[in-house]
């Protein structure tokens, strides 16, 4: 091999190192692009009715009906607050509401006076 050719192999062999990494780059952002894109399955939405009894900044205890779609009977329990937008709630009221499984309990979603 003569200097000339050592010279160019080289240089070749350095730019498809150069050029690899580059590619191996984008492939992973396109990975990522598409693992973000991915949607994931929101949790299911219940309903009930109650009566709210106790509220203070993270949880409203709500004295709620029979849920017959979590095969509950009627009881008194805690919903945190964390994803609630909806109105403030004052004990006495008496409430339609929506609310989800979190990660941990149950979390309020919409009310809507009765
Ligand atoms: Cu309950």
């Amino acid at each position: 091999m003569t200097l000339l050719q050592t010279i160019l192999t080289g240089a070749l062999f350095s730019a498809s190192l150069i050029t690899f990494p580059a590619l191996a780059a984008t492939d992973h952002a396109q990975m990522a692009g598409m693992a973000m894109s991915s949607t994931t399955p929101a949790a299911a939405e219940y309903s009930a009715s109650g009566v709210v009894k106790a509220v203070n900044n993270h949880t409203v205890t709500i004295a709620h009906q029979a849920i017959p779609q979590l095969n509950w009977p009627p009881m008194t329990m805690r919903f945190d607050l964390s994803a609630y937008r909806g109105a403030a709630l004052t004990a006495g009221q008496h409430i339609a509401f929506t609310f989800h499984q979190a990660t941990a309990g149950y979390a309020l979603d919409t009310t809507r006076a009765q």
